[in-house]
């Protein structure tokens, strides 16, 4: 890679480049702001087909490169699909497939029940209509400079880690998400031209919200810090 990155080597040191030493009550009132603003997002099903700049999408892949990974290996890849390419069909046509055989036979009663205050169904216009489809892949495997293929390790908590941080990035450039997990996803590896020894974990819908977007009353109720946390 460019920037010499090797998935191994010897220890390297360098001084911790960067800190914050900010006092606590500063530090307290600059998390309060985040938890405001990442308060203010909304997993959304409906887009505009307004344009968002590539720079923004660029950035915030870059963003979410800059996660933690098992030995450094970053095993994720992005398939990144723009407005008005021919996969867009492609993709929602193999989306839909999935998702017939889902809604009436594959999902079991309580998932379908679980489902129901989320108002899904099989249709899937949001991935021909929003203006980028982000594929998120999950590398078991990853290729060196030179073809040799070695091990990642914590495969599925980085690609996690990295989509909360590509998510997080998107939302303060004000844009919108949706995490779309069509099941089974197989047929992306195919139509983004990916190994198979990479798995799909998600489509990532991102664009603006449409003028009459809705989200469930069910999404904003979160669990409560008692709920969600124990300090032991
Ligand atoms: N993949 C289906 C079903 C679905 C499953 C879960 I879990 C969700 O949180 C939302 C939807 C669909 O996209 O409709």
């Amino acid at each position: 890679m460019s920037n010499g990155y090797k998935p191994f080597g010897d220890y390297d040191p360098i001084p911790l480049p960067h800190r914050f030493d900010y006092a606590d009550d500063e530090a307290l009132a600059r998390v309060q702001e985040l938890r405001t603003y990442m308060d203010k997002r909304h997993s959304c099903r409906f887009f505009a087909d307004k344009p968002v700049p590539r720079a923004i999408i660029e950035n915030a892949l870059l963003t979410a490169g800059t996660a933690p990974s098992g030995a450094n290996h970053q095993p994720w890849h992005f398939a990144v699909i723009g407005q008005g390419s021919p996969l867009r069909t492609k993709i929602r046509e193999g989306a839909e497939a999935e998702e017939r055989e889902f809604y009436t036979g594959r999902a079991s009663e309580e998932w379908l029940n679980a489902l129901a205050p989320l108002g899904t169904d099989t249709e899937k216009p949001f991935l021909e209509t929003a203006p980028w489809l982000i594929v998120v892949f999950a590398q078991r495997y990853g290729v060196t400079e030179t073809g040799e293929k070695y091990k990642n390790y914590y495969v599925p908590e980085s690609v996690g880690i990295a989509t909360g941080m590509l998510i997080t990035a998107l939302h303060w450039a004000g844009l919108s998400t949706l995490t779309h997990t069509p099941s089974p996803m197989k047929f992306l590896n195919e139509l983004c031209g990916r190994p198979d020894w990479e798995k799909p974990e998600m489509i990532l819908v991102v664009g603006h919200p449409s003028d009459d977007a809705t989200i469930p009353k069910k999404s904003t109720m979160k669990k409560s810090l008692k709920q969600l946390a124990s300090f032991l």
